[in-house]
């Protein structure tokens, strides 16, 4: 194999840990998980599947925060360091032209990815059922929200970070009302940000008998990240078991002009819940990535992902290891 090239930025102040002695897994959790606690804002329930960004000299987030109402909300928050943040306390608002896309009815799970100069924010919104609503901001104080990219039921916008043959780029997980108990991953594109159409199908849960991990639901976690083998994504996947719904992650690669195209796909999984943390909470057995940073010069990666739906945690890899993981193990 030639050597990897990795796009983005050099980002030496991102978080890091070296691997445990004895580790041999291709990624391993932060010691001090959870990064981020339920209770860092006084009236918060949970702060979990939230998405970081590098900002400036440091680092700039949106975070989902449930409140102690139980009600789903999100936040802005700034860190040097990518492990200490300051959350603000007030509710995201955006800005929007239109009442009847901007009324905020709830959102959850986060995303933000920087491009064509803007930092856009994808995340579930409210909005007659769930669906996936779409702003930009430049300095995460006023957020521009734009149309809904999709009628309802939709959940797991994730936006690449530039555009493709031409058009930005989405995948998403068609849905419906509740705990969706199917789902598959798709990519949609569009001419402005506002028009999404050319839907095509990514992929599907995997048998049973093949994957169990994955075998009920899946859909795309933190922003892809462009390699010279392909867009590696980090997916989660669902498993139902007699006790509920246990959610772990994987990684695929998808072709760089043909995204919907599938080179390969992890069979084992990269994290499942195992830690307290991951197996306790409001919802046991969650491990949910929303976000990763990465550096382009040593390719590492943080990836942020929420555990039990009541905390975040931090685990770290090397990408070419994981590429060459997900090549080794792909069940394509
Ligand atoms: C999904 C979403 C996520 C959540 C997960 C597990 O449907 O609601 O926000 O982490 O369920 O409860």
């Amino acid at each position: 194999m030639s050597k990897l090239i990795i796009a983005g930025a050099p980002l030496p102040n991102m978080p890091w840990e070296d691997r445990p002695a004895g580790c041999n897994a291709p990624l391993w959790r932060y010691s001090q998980n959870p990064v981020i606690p339920r209770d860092l804002l006084p009236d918060s329930n949970s702060i979990f599947n939230s998405a970081v960004v590098p900002f400036k000299d440091g680092f700039a987030g949106v975070f989902r925060c449930d409140d102690t109402n139980r009600r789903m909300a999100l936040h802005v928050g700034f860190s040097q360091d990518g492990l200490h943040w300051d959350i603000r306390p007030e509710v995201l608002r955006f800005s929007c032209d239109n009442p009847e896309v901007g009324e905020w009815v709830y959102g959850y799970d986060p995303r933000v990815t920087f491009l064509d100069g803007k930092y856009w924010v994808s995340w579930c919104n409210g909005y007659h059922g769930p669906t996936i609503g779409l702003a930009w901001t430049t300095d995460f104080k006023v957020f521009h929200q734009v149309e809904n990219a999709f009628l309802p039921y939709n959940r797991n916008g994730v936006l690449f970070p530039r555009k493709i043959g031409g058009r930005y780029a989405m995948l998403s997980r068609p849905s419906d009302t509740g705990h969706t108990a199917f789902g598959d991953i798709f990519y949609s594109e569009s001419p402005d940000m506002e028009f999404w159409g050319h839907h095509r199908h990514v992929m599907a849960p995997a048998a049973f008998e093949v994957s169990a991990w994955q075998c009920m639901k899946i859909g795309a976690g933190p922003i892809p990240i462009e390699t010279s083998e392909g867009w590696l994504l980090f997916y989660h996947g669902v498993l139902r078991s007699c006790n509920g719904y246990v959610y772990s992650f994987g990684s695929a690669l998808l072709d760089l002009d043909q995204p919907w195209k599938v080179l390969a796909r992890s069979g084992p999984y990269l994290l499942s819940p195992q830690t307290p943390y991951e197996c306790m909470g409001d919802v046991p057995n969650v491990a949910f990535p929303c976000a990763a940073l990465h550096d382009s010069a040593t390719g590492r990666v943080a990836i942020y992902y929420g555990c039990a739906d009541t905390v975040t945690g931090l685990a770290f890899g090397y990408l070419p290891e994981i590429i060459d993981w997900t090549k080794r193990t792909s069940i394509l």
